[in-house]
């Protein structure tokens, strides 16, 4: 035992073994990066030296108790969340970037995942050729070492949740960080977006194997479809890998990647990634923080939930059920103090149109579906009942109360693999905010905190102290 910690083992251990890749993009979307940031950066350094100390927001005692909701604090580059109307990426509406964005082939509905990535990183809309271009390089980057197949073999093995095990593989992949070794070797402020865009771009290429591998093992027996193919594109290649043929359940993951991309940077798992990036963390690290939030139920594992939820609802009511059955569940869940899953948003105050998407896609696609017309009967009765109990300030179904119906649709049963797919769909928009993070140079973040004690001799007993002495 003592003969492994001597100094020469010691030292062994300390030094960093990086991958030996280095990878440098082919697509175009780099240059065309290049060229967009510096007039960015003078903009950002223009409204700072003139308007630097403008107040743009102010913070009460209520928000720092209640996770300081609404307050303005970051800067997001890829996308705005409106309370009303829903996410803007790069100022476009989720609608408008369905009929702009390249579709894959020539009859498809929904924008290639590429053709997304692109736009959320650089705010263009590509051309097809662009996108394709992103496709290739995307491919060339997407194995994975031995080590994270082995891990995530072993980890699927223990029955370790599927979260958790995309948390240890992302993170063993840190060793491929271009970002890291760039770091110690020395690099200028000005050049720290450069390997954070390699890094974005390795990450995204190399979630789709990760993501197949962890679903493979854990609910397949390992058994994997082909590898990709380069004549389809991002999300086909993925669902070929994981066993799905139809080209219309390919259709709807083209829409999932797209509504799940990206939803501003307050959000639990935006937040975390650009609070680790902030310190200089690669992004396979500031990423696997970020899905450390998004596997909390009231985020991302939300999508799960859901499912979970429903299944004891129609376990209860049957098939032949009444409206008033499933309002008489919906009550027990709140009257037993849980949440109901899949309702109510901190910043949305309407429909969550990512809802209304999916919604419209099952309607179109499947309208008789009976899990579909349960999640259906579940949002004519959850809002009232929501507004009802007079707690929750959104009473309205948000984007994981309809996800998993979509994919049980399909055929993809295993609903603890759901936010799997949602965290695989949020490295695009997460690897865009620290792209831009980076390039204008963004600080380490540090917000200051205070106690109960601060804030009573602070506050409290200076209003009560002001009150006495009778000053207005
Ligand atoms: N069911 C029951 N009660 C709810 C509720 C729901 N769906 N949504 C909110 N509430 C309650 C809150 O728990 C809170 O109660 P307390 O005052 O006792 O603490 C009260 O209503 C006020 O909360 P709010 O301001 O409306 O909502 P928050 O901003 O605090 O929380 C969210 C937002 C999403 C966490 C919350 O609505 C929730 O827990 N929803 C269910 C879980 C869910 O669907 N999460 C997924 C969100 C989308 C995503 O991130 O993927």
């Amino acid at each position: 035992m003592l003969s492994k910690l001597r100094p020469s083992n010691f030292l062994k251990l300390q030094k960093p073994s990086y991958s030996t890749e280095v990878y440098s993009d082919n697509s175009g979307l780099k240059e065309r990066m290049n060229e967009l940031i510096p007039s960015r950066r003078a903009e950002v350094k223009k409204i700072r030296k003139e308007f630097g100390d403008k107040v743009i927001d102010s913070v009460t005692i209520d928000q720092v108790y209640t996770g300081m909701r609404s307050l303005k604090a970051i800067v997001w580059e890829p996308s705005i969340l409106d309370a009303e109307s829903g996410i803007l990426y790069q100022g476009h509406s989720i609608a408008d970037l369905q009929q702009k964005l390249p579709k894959f082939g020539s009859d498809g509905e929904q924008p290639m995942a590429e053709s997304l990535v692109w736009f959320l990183f650089s705010g263009e809309i590509p051309t097809k050729e662009q996108a394709l271009s992103l496709q290739k390089e995307l491919c060339s980057r997407a194995h994975i070492p031995e080590y994270t197949k082995k891990l995530i073999e072993e980890l699927s093995r223990s029955g370790v949740h599927p979260m958790t095990q995309l948390i240890c593989a992302v993170s063993s992949l840190q060793a491929q960080s271009q970002f890291a070794k760039k770091y110690i070797e020395g690099i200028h402020k000005n050049d720290l977006w450069i390997h954070t865009f390699e890094d974005a771009i390795t990450l995204i290429a190399k979630m789709p194997e990760v993501c197949a591998r962890i679903y493979a093992n854990t609910f397949k027996n390992g058994v994997l479809g082909p590898l990709a193919d380069p004549s389809l594109d991002y999300v086909a290649n993925f669902m070929r890998r994981i066993g799905y043929k139809d080209q219309r359940f390919d259709e709807y993951m083209r829409l999932y990647m797209m509504i799940h991309a990206d939803h501003e940077g307050g959000n639990v798992s935006a937040h975390t990634s650009h609070v680790v990036g902030s310190a200089y963390a690669d992004p396979f690290l500031s990423f696997t923080a970020g899905m450390c939030g998004l596997a909390g139920p009231l985020h991302g594992l939300a999508n799960q939930e859901v499912i979970r939820w429903v299944k004891g609802v129609q376990k209860k009511v049957g098939s032949d059920y009444s409206l008033e059955q499933i309002k008489e569940c919906v009550w027990e869940t709140l009257n037993s103090g849980k949440v109901v899953p899949g309702y109510g948003h901190a910043v949305l105050r309407r429909v969550d149109p990512r809802y209304t998407s999916q919604q419209q896609f099952a309607l179109k696609y499947f309208p008789d579906d009976p899990f579909f017309k349960l999640i259906d009967d579940i949002y004519k009765v959850t809002p009232d009942i929501l507004k009802q109990h007079g707690k929750t300030k959104n009473p309205w179904p948000n984007v994981d109360a309809h996800s998993g119906c979509m994919l049980m649709h399909y055929g993809l049963m295993e609903f603890e693999y759901y936010t799997v797919l949602f965290g695989f769909s949020r490295a695009f928009g997460i690897m865009s905010g620290l792209i831009w993070d980076r390039a204008l140079g963004l600080s380490i973040e540090r917000p200051k905190s205070v106690n109960t004690e601060w804030i009573k001799e602070n506050v409290v007993n200076l209003a009560n102290r002001t009150a006495t002495s009778g000053v207005c």
